[in-house]
């Protein structure tokens, strides 16, 4: 019997630049068509990062809002702003993020190197993020980049409680240089380690990772994350056309594991977004 499987797609980021990768989405429209495809192709979320008019990462609150807007208009992806920003956004700038008003935000549990730079999550921030999301109704994704954000997590659960909507998703960050490796390891120690009160779980391997971190989750049961945002080659030294192609490899990698892709819909009703 199929079980359902949530593919989320993070078509940008804020670290690869646009004349590196000009097919990376950046601009609204890009944006728009991106999430078309990759909704026809199979993912229920999309987690987004946006660009200014120079294709640098931005989170202005007039675009932020047009984005979720526009995104809602077009598709019926859950949408999911990046309160993460650039490892150069400021704490307060990340924290209004929520004034856009997007169904879900991303919400690290820690402080962890990300390659040469840091990326700043101290417990205050979390906290105080947490509890605006609490308060606005809109639901976090806990992104763990390391071992140590799953005992945070547990923390911030037992003394701040349920999110709105009374889920617990979580999305392992694997392979960024600075958090945890993308091995099947990592994984499973990462799962064991979940608060009790989690009710779904997703991961991703940031580049070489990938592909390990996609069938470790898949062999435990967990959902996947892909895009752009987390590897620009298809196979070695081939780039990636485009997030559609990622997202169709996850769908084609879960048939084989005889799960289902998830529409907007029971994505939200997965993560308890009304
Ligand atoms: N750009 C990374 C430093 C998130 O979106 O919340 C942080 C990030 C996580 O991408
Ligand atoms: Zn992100």
């Amino acid at each position: 019997m199929s079980s359902p499987l949530l593919i989320t797609v993070a078509p940008t980021g804020a670290e690869t630049t646009k004349a590196d990768c000009p097919q990376l989405p950046t601009t609204l429209e890009e944006l728009v068509a991106t999430a078309k495809e990759c909704e026809a192709a199979g993912a229920g979320m999309i987690h987004v990062h946006i660009r200014d008019d120079d294709h640098r990462p931005t989170l202005d609150l007039g675009r932020l809002t047009d984005t979720v807007q526009a995104l809602h208009e077009a598709t019926d992806l859950v949408v999911q702003l990046s309160t993460g920003g650039s490892v150069h956004d400021p704490l307060d700038q990340r924290l209004k993020v929520l004034d856009a008003e997007p169904d879900s935000c991303s919400l690290t549990m820690g402080t962890t190197n990300f390659g040469d730079d840091v990326f700043s999550n101290p417990w205050p921030f979390v906290t105080e993020l947490y509890q605006l999301a609490q308060e606005r109704g809109v639901v976090p994704e806990f992104e763990l980049f390391d071992l140590g954000q799953v005992a945070a997590l547990n923390r911030l659960l037992d003394k701040y409680g349920l999110p709105s909507g009374g889920r617990v998703h979580v999305d392992f960050v694997m392979g960024v240089p600075g958090g945890m490796p993308g091995t099947t390891a990592a994984l499973v120690a990462g799962v064991a380690g979940l608060p009790s009160e989690v009710t779904s779980w997703s991961a991703t391997g940031i580049g070489r990772s990938t592909l390990d971190v996609m069938y470790a989750s898949l062999s435990q049961g967990g959902h996947l994350r892909v895009g752009m945002e987390d590897v620009l080659t298809i196979a070695r030294g081939v780039p990636v056309e485009s997030n559609a192609q990622l997202v169709e490899r996850a769908v084609e990698a879960g048939r084989i594991a005889q799960r289902v892709p998830m529409s907007g819909a029971e994505t939200r009703e997965l993560l308890g977004i009304s």
